[in-house]
């Protein structure tokens, strides 16, 4: 049965589109808070995070994301999911150490993967110190799957070291990359049918596979992912102009489908994120 509401994710910024050629595209920390806080409003629940550093460029620079894991919590309700796939170019040792900046999630790849014209590495040994430091630092793990056979690991490394924090299974189809599965209805009912039982899942599609990955994905009952670390058109012909339109977007396809957006408690609810409300930053370092 489809759940009630719908989980809108946004990711707002990614790592791979420069400042200079997209100039909408939040990289500040202010940026990065106003856009969050104008995607909240229009109905996203959680929001995936990459960072830039002060000349733009990705970083997974620690103080820089404990501040933005802070402001985020001081200025949003949302949840808050750091980016542990980073840039192709982050060493793994980077990626693990995002944990440290104590979000309410991570994203953890499934597998390594074509990713254009290089290679995003997500060996099987990474895979599992980044789950099990999920676990232990209680922090809810979002599996990303870019491909049928990212599937096959995420049970494996669900067989192998047991249930997530909080015991909810979310994962997240990342369709249309160009090296993984297509951004496709067909592709999309196959990874569908491949989950494990009682698993909730979102799914975005790349670039042009944007509308088509949604549509799909509402009618299997599925969350929505949008935004501009996936997405720069908005239609044939005219760029996005923020976040924020994207978030729209997907909010009124939710409520077409009668699956409206959740709110942020619903988010919370669904993928079982610790309550870290009660903790300052100051305490937590
Ligand atoms: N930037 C990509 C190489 C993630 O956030 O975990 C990886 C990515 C996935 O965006
Ligand atoms: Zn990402």
């Amino acid at each position: 049965m489809a759940p009630a509401g719908t989980l809108i994710t946004v990711a707002p910024t990614g790592a791979e589109t420069a400042k200079a050629d997209v100039p909408a595209l939040p990289v500040t920390l202010d940026e990065l808070v106003a856009t969050a806080k104008a995607c909240e409003a229009a109905g996203a629940g959680l929001v995936h995070v990459h960072i830039r550093g002060a000349d733009t460029r990705p970083t997974l620079d620690l103080g820089r994301l404990r501040d933005t894991v802070q402001a985020l919590r001081e200025s949003t309700s949302l949840v808050v999911q750091l980016s542990t796939g980073g840039a192709v170019t982050d060493p793994f040792d980077h990626r693990l150490r995002v944990l440290d900046a104590e979000p309410d999630s991570c994203s953890l790849t499934c597998g390594t993967t074509n990713f254009g014209d290089d290679v995003f590495q997500n060996p099987w040994p990474f895979m599992t110190e980044l789950y099990q430091r999920t676990q232990a630092a209680e922090v809810v793990p979002e599996f990303e799957l870019f491909d049928l056979g990212h599937v096959a690991s995420m049970t494996r490394l669900l067989d192998t070291y047991g249930a997530p924090f909080g015991g909810q299974v979310h994962c997240d189809l990342v369709m249309g990359v160009p090296g993984g599965m297509p951004g496709t209805a067909a592709a999309l009912v196959a990874a569908v049918a491949a989950l494990p039982a009682g698993c909730s899942w979102s799914a975005t599609g790349i670039g042009r596979t944007s509308l088509t990955v949604a549509l799909a994905a509402l009618s299997a009952g599925g969350h929505l992912r949008v935004g501009m670390e996936d997405t720069l058109t908005f239609a044939k012909g005219r760029p996005v102009t923020g976040n924020e339109e994207l978030v729209a977007r997907a909010a009124e396809l939710a409520r077409l489908a009668q699956r409206p957006p959740m709110t942020t408690d619903e988010a919370r609810a669904l993928l079982r994120v610790k309550d870290r409300t009660s903790v300052t930053a100051g305490e937590s370092r």
